[in-house]
């Protein structure tokens, strides 16, 4: 499929809504000049530019059009094989000082940097249109709302963009009434989609990203990773509030007492299944709604306690495994108006992918565009293939997800994709300790960056590939954020995937993780149904309900909650490597807190 499409030339009225701020004006002219494009279009977000870039996309062979009765309004993209997840050694954080970037990001000059960029970016967009996308992150009315600004080459990013942030008019009126006149610039380029010339590069002191040589995702859709985490978490520390990947969601008692959750999962390790979660039968009454699924931006309330907006607009979401059975919810969100990459397309114009419900089809074509059968080798969908939809498809959107103060967080939830070694919930001690076990989290690497994938590495609250300064002083602001809440959240870590010795998962996991949820909100309830560990609050077997849960052994949820010695001896020694790692940059506190577990541990 083709991502370099030539120039279009829209027809008056479309592509022309030039703002009024000089600013960006005076900028976009500074790009136009270096990559010298053969037009602007001005994006306004509004139906008409929509139906007119769908059209030309279709026509050049960008997006194919889906069967309309099947998945109605909706389209499918390839990338180029090169090309299908984020690059993480390809991302760089560019800082005055290589302190600032710390020791987990890459770091670049970034006056060297600027002149790489310029020097690939010269002429880059001869025969092409530059598109001009205007977006802001978070509700409209909230005091954490950002406005960016997108150059792109990409007509594929442009109407992502359009489903996955509040794009157009809409934040050029935000910017004018803005009191700071802060905006995010970005720019993205296509270039020749080559790995060697691929860089995704941040200047959080200029609130600026440039991304080259990748049409793919969070390489390219920049106000997700890019401004909404890396460039959003620097703001946050500078600003006092907190940037995080993490889902948001709503769970809803039979008697109407509602708590907000927070979560922090690895990438493609449970957050979007989590924030649409469906009760099982057993707890008739319970209601899960979602705020977000990827990203929230939280900030201290008058009365002390955090509340948590989602600054997106849509749902860039894994794919392969989601069906009726896993996730009906997402099934439904999908069902229509959205933009598929990297699916199989059906002989009748339907999209397929792995774990989808139903036989699979006896011809396709897979993701690189190949005739695929169900004897092929390969898969007929990447394994990070994705959808991304608008959030207003979601059945279960929560009704407060528009509202600018956000929705106050009763617990956060730190969860990875661990074979071993980590229970299926356990509850920190307090915020620090919390810190602690959020700063030590470990998960097995999957398919949403480039390399290995299944192996453990540390991936402190999530977000070793998009906090975009010092992890050190990242973890100093949420110890920081915690002295100051007079109503903290509790803490808590999950573990989905543990497995059993025969290498099956343990758990059922999915809408049976209301189980452990439920346990979350008792817990935040005041219950006492818990017994003190070295490593934090366990519930015993009988405090989780594990009613209806049909033909799973008890032997299961004893090896799920166990905590067996020997691991723990690795995992502590485990948590100490990595704190070395990081050359003196961790909290003295943390070392404590190490110190504390170990001693734990010994009594
Ligand atoms: P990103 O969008 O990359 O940040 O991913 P995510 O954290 O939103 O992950 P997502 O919910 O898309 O799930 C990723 C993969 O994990 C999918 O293949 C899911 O089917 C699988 N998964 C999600 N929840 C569970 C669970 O409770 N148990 C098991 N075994 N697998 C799960
Ligand atoms: C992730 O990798 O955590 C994602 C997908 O949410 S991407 O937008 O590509 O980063
Ligand atoms: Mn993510």
């Amino acid at each position: 499929m083709n991502n370099l499409a030539p120039a279009i030339s829209p027809p008056s009225g479309v592509g022309d809504s030039k703002p009024a701020n000089q600013a960006v004006l005076d900028w976009v002219q500074e790009v136009a000049r270096l990559t010298q494009p053969d037009n602007v279009f001005w994006c306004d977000g509004s139906e008409r530019e929509n139906v007119y870039l769908l059209d030309q996309a279709c026509r050049q062979k960008v997006l194919i059009k889906l069967n309309e009765k099947k998945v109605p309004g909706s389209y499918l993209h390839r990338s180029n094989p090169n090309d299908v997840a984020r690059v993480e050694q390809f991302t760089l954080i560019c800082t005055p000082t290589k302190e600032e970037a710390g020791p987990t990001n890459h770091w670049a000059d970034p006056a060297e940097t600027y002149s790489k960029l310029n020097a690939m970016l010269k002429g880059a967009m001869k025969g092409r249109t530059m598109f001009v996308v205007p977006y802001i992150m978070g509700p409209p009315d909230s005091p954490l709302a950002k406005v960016g600004f997108e150059i792109t080459d990409s007509i594929y990013v442009v109407l992502s963009m359009r489903v996955m942030t509040r794009m157009g008019t809409v934040a050029l009126r935000r910017l004018e009434a803005s009191k700071d006149g802060e905006w995010n610039r970005g720019v993205h380029s296509l270039l020749d989609v080559n790995p060697d010339r691929r860089w995704i590069c941040h200047f959080p002191q200029d609130n600026a990203i440039i991304s080259v040589g990748s049409g793919y995702g969070g390489n390219v859709l920049l106000s997700k990773k890019c401004l909404a985490l890396r460039i959003g978490s620097y703001l946050a520390r500078k600003q006092g509030w907190l940037a995080e990947h993490m889902l948001i969601l709503g769970v809803e008692s039979p008697e109407g007492k509602k708590h907000y959750v927070a979560a922090a999962f690895p990438s493609a390790c449970g957050k979007t299944n989590f924030a649409m979660l469906i009760p099982p039968k057993h707890f008739a009454g319970w209601k899960v709604t979602t705020i977000g699924d990827d990203i929230a931006w939280m900030q201290i309330g008058g009365d002390g306690q955090l509340y948590a907006v989602n600054p997106e607009n849509g749902y860039f979401g894994v794919v392969p495994g989601t069906s009726h059975k896993s996730n009906p919810n997402a099934m439904k969100s999908i069902a229509c108006d959205t933009i598929y990459t990297n699916v199989a397309l059906t002989d009748d114009g339907d999209v397929w992918w792995e774990g989808k419900d139903g036989a699979p089809p006896a011809h396709a074509i897979d993701w690189r565009g190949n005739d695929w059968t169900p004897d092929s080798k390969d898969k007929a969908a990447h394994p990070n293939s994705r959808f991304a939809t608008p959030m207003r498809n979601n059945p279960v959107l929560d009704p407060d997800v528009e509202k600018g103060e956000g929705v106050p967080i009763s617990a956060i939830i730190f969860g990875g994709r661990r074979s071993d070694t980590m229970p299926l919930v356990v509850q920190a001690l307090d915020w620090e300790h919390g810190v602690y076990v959020g700063a030590t989290m470990a998960s097995e690497t999957t398919a949403a960056a480039t390399g290995a994938v299944g192996q453990v590495r540390r991936d402190p609250m999530a977000m070793l590939p998009f906090c975009g300064y010092n992890i050190g002083e990242y973890l100093r602001h949420w110890l920081r954020i915690g002295a100051r809440l007079e109503n903290p959240p509790l803490i808590f870590n999950v573990n989905w995937f543990r497995k059993s010795a025969d290498g099956k998962f343990l758990w059922p996991g999915f809408g049976d993780n209301m189980r452990v949820l439920k346990w979350v909100i008792d817990r935040c309830e005041g219950s006492e149904a818990a017994v003190k560990s070295p490593i934090g609050w366990l519930p015993r077997p009988d405090d989780l309900d594990l009613a209806e849960l049909g033909g799973f052994p008890h032997q299961n949820i004893v090896e799920l909650l166990g905590i067996d010695h020997e691991e723990w001896k690795r995992e502590l020694a485990g948590h100490g490597e990595f704190f070395e790692s990081l050359g003196g940059v961790v909290p003295d506190e943390l070392l404590k807190q190490r110190e504390k577990l170990a001693e734990r541990f010994q009594v």
